[in-house]
């Protein structure tokens, strides 16, 4: 029944199919999304990456070994049909195409765990089983494209603001964030770990390309289960020289808004499959002290020791009043990693900040010490030992010029735009604490 593709290979997508091709012939393939007998009649909608497009056959008009294979077509068939364009004012999109010769490339094995057209609602975790089947379903397939469009303008930004694309080691002998916790792995004869950031390679490359940029993904042990934390992620990592974190905060508000501009006009149709009307915020975004943020929580009644990172209820009961972007500037130095630059009148505090939109965190970063001694003495005040980062120090003594950064977590950024509230919906294949499959 499984037949071969043999010389047929398509000449149009389902979108390319216009009234304009009538009387035409073309090969289309996909997937049968639905079928309806009706009869003497039989109407195939057949899926392809994009769009739908209908495929009527009349048992007067087509050749009656067609009309019986048509007959047998289930959900999900993939098939190649070739046959002729017909303007129809019935149809869709004002066109339909009449077959003239129809190849069954693979079947399907019934029950399917979910339901591809999405109409029938299925739990996350049955979802991410049959993931290449919930790909299928139009609501995930809007926020996969979404996200290759914000990919692009992400990569187009920085090229065209004049950042170098680099990639650095994921293998990697010493932690570069303090907090989350390190995956081991086997090297050779020696214990390494998956990288949790790109964080020194990319403040050291800016002595050599002085702006920099990866898009990558690190690694962090994060135990707890949450609907914004995974153990595998894609980071979006910029490093600049002689700038501070006032300079690469703007890059991020401007990035943020160009990636915002670019998914509003490319994927008017994503969007609106996710039934999301996305709105452009004004620049620049509020900024808040750290000590800002600690009185609007105290006056919520949720009092945080100074000092201390923000824990989940005091974000989630931020989120309540902030609705949109915002930055929380002038944060405590010890709760922030060693890299930081502590402020010059205050040390106390630091130049570090978070991007926020509204609960979620989306993006932090900073100025950087570049100075090797204060960098040695924030290392050792944090408990790590400066040997350990030998190879990283010795840079400083190489004319390290004085830099900033900051790391943008892409599916969090993505949960914004599509407006879902679990991290697992932007990743492809998530990887948890209970999740290593498929
Ligand atoms: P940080 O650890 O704050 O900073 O991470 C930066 C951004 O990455 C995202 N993120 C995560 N997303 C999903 N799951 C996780 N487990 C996870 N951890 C982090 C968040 C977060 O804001 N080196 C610094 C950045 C810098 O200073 O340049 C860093 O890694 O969106």
């Amino acid at each position: 029944m499984i037949e071969e593709l043999g010389d047929w290979r398509r000449t149009h997508w389902s979108s390319e199919i216009s009234p304009e091709l009538n009387g035409k012939e073309v090969i289309v393939c996909g997937w049968v999304q639905r079928i309806r007998k009706l009869g003497k009649l039989i109407f195939v909608i057949l899926r392809d990456k994009e769009g739908t497009l209908q495929i009527t056959a009349h048992q007067n008009t087509v050749d009656s070994n067609l009309f019986e294979k048509l007959k047998k077509l289930k959900n999900e068939y993939v098939i190649a049909v070739k046959g002729i364009v017909k303007e129809s004012a019935e149809a869709k999109k004002g066109v339909e195409i009449v077959p003239k010769e129809i190849k069954i490339l693979n079947t399907v094995k019934f029950p399917l765990p979910l339901d591809p057209t999405g109409k029938v609602p299925a739990e996350i975790d049955t979802r991410l089983d049959a993931r290449i089947l919930d790909l299928r379903r139009p609501t995930t397939f809007a926020i996969f494209k979404i996200r290759h469009v914000v990919l692009q303008s992400i990569r187009k930004f920085f090229v065209k603001n004049g950042f170098i694309e680099v990639n650095t080691p994921k293998i990697i002998a010493t932690a570069t964030e303090g907090g989350t916790e390190l995956f081991p792995v086997s090297y050779f004869e020696r214990v390494a770990y998956l990288a949790q950031s790109p964080q020194l390679y990319k403040e050291e490359l800016t002595a050599a390309f002085e702006k920099v940029f990866e898009i990558g993904p690190v690694f962090r042990a994060e135990e707890h289960r949450t609907t914004r934390h995974l153990a595998e992620l894609i980071m979006v990592d910029m490093e600049e020289a002689f700038a501070t974190a006032d300079d690469v905060m703007k890059t991020l508000e401007e990035l943020i808004i160009c990636v915002l501009q670019e998914v509003k006009e490319k994927c008017t149709v994503e969007l609106e499959t996710l039934n999301r009307k996305l709105e452009i915020p004004k620049t620049p975004f509020p900024r808040y002290t750290y000590d800002e943020i600690l009185k609007v929580l105290e006056k919520e009644n949720m009092p945080i020791p100074w000092g201390e990172d923000l824990p989940t209820p005091a974000v989630r009961k931020l989120g309540e009043k902030f609705k949109g972007p915002y930055f929380i500037v002038d944060w405590p130095t010890e709760s922030k990693p060693f890299y930081i630059k502590p402020k010059d009148n205050n040390p106390k505090i630091c130049e570090a900040f978070d991007l926020m939109w509204s609960w979620l965190e989306l993006a932090s970063g900073g100025t950087r010490i570049h100075n090797k001694e204060l960098l040695i003495e924030r290392l050792r005040s944090q408990g790590l030992n400066p040997e350990s980062f030998k190879y990283h120090l010795q840079t400083f003594d190489w004319g390290m010029p004085p830099h900033a950064g900051f790391g943008l977590g892409l599916a969090r950024l993505l949960m914004v735009i599509c407006r879902v509230n679990n991290i697992r919906e932007c990743v492809l294949f998530p990887r948890d604490v209970d999740r290593l499959v498929p």
